[in-house]
């Protein structure tokens, strides 16, 4: 039962400290002087994104706050509309989870032209000028990548190369999809053993990542050896996959995926999924806290990361009742 307990430290913990029950989670009507946030969500693709919108909308629902909530259906140009629509009303405070890094400055020149703080949730931004927002809540996605990749080395501890993978990678152009490339390379980089034979994006979503990897199947043959999906969405319908091509997932092909949602332990129970990174989705309390305090006036640190943890097939028959997501 190995448990690599990744701990990121808070980086505020008079964050936490502050943080208050906050909200009945049943959309309590906004009580006088609320505050009104226009929160922009990148959209459903995963059971990770339907549990952070839960998170968020739950703590927001508390009276204190007016929520004004948009769904992007994962196109930027949905969020960009969202934020115009947010200024033009005149929010308090706005809040997204960008689902690019880039393409961002203009929109938030206007935000903070018009007064209005902003905050990311989950994803970061790449703009030329870092005061266009307060601060940034998420995990540390290279770190989850380079976690990955110890697993799929851990795993192999000796057995010969080569290592076959092949990736699914999250949405084009997003932070959790370069920055998990970018750690699980670090990792794997130092071992001869392995190469990465194919890698193509499955937006997220199961559905792609079944798609993605039949066509991985159909060009490599019996040729993998291990799958590492940026998500376990798509490690799931990589899964379904796999299975109808005739292959046992998890023995034939060996995959680590990150989220560490339920329908991964479930996975995992069996024996069909051999590991997950944690990526916590309950940023919601943390998120209102940092509202409070940004409204106020109050510092806020630039960035808050959350603790998470790595899970393997072993242990998830005994950690399933304890998900959260
Ligand atoms: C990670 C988050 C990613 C998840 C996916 O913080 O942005 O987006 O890993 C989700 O499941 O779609």
């Amino acid at each position: 039962m190995r448990k690599f307990l990744g701990v990121a430290t808070m980086l505020c913990a008079a964050v936490l400290a502050g943080c208050s029950g906050g909200g009945d989670g049943a959309g309590g009507a906004a009580g006088e002087g609320a505050i009104t946030v226009g929160f922009s969500q990148v959209g459903a693709e995963s059971e990770w994104r339907t549990a952070n919108t839960r998170s968020v909308k739950e703590a927001l629902a508390a009276p204190e706050f007016n929520l004004k909530f948009s769904d992007a259906q994962q196109k930027q140009e949905n969020q960009i509309k969202a934020l115009r629509s947010f200024i033009a009303q005149g929010v308090d405070v706005i809040a997204f989870s960008p689902v690019v890094e880039t393409g961002w400055d203009t929109v938030l020149r206007e935000a903070k032209a018009a007064g209005i703080p902003v905050l990311l949730t989950d994803r970061a931004v790449n703009v030329a000028d870092e005061s266009l927002y307060a601060t940034l809540i998420g995990s540390d996605f290279v770190e989850e990548g380079r976690r990955a990749a110890r697993w799929l080395v851990e795993d192999r501890a000796g057995k010969d190369g080569p290592v076959r993978i092949v990736e699914l990678q999250g949405t084009v152009g997003s932070a959790p999809a370069n920055d998990r490339m970018k750690g699980f390379k670090e990792v794997i980089d130092t071992d001869a053993r392995f190469q990465i034979v194919r890698s193509q994006s499955g937006d997220f979503t199961r559905a792609r990542g079944k798609e993605v990897m039949e066509a991985f199947l159909k060009a490599e043959g019996r040729n993998i050896d291990v799958l590492f999906a940026h998500n376990d969405d798509m490690a799931i319908g990589a899964i379904q996959a796999i299975e109808e091509a005739g292959l046992k997932p998890g023995t034939d092909i060996r995959i680590v995926s990150i989220d560490g949602v339920r329908g991964a332990f479930e996975a995992m129970k069996a024996g069909k999924l051999n590991a997950t990174v944690e990526c916590n989705p309950l940023l919601g309390e943390q998120l209102a806290q940092l509202i409070r305090d940004v409204h106020a006036g109050r510092e806020v640190p630039r960035r808050v990361q959350v603790e998470e943890g790595v899970f393997t097939q072993d242990q998830a028959e005994a950690e399933l009742p304890n998900r959260k997501y």
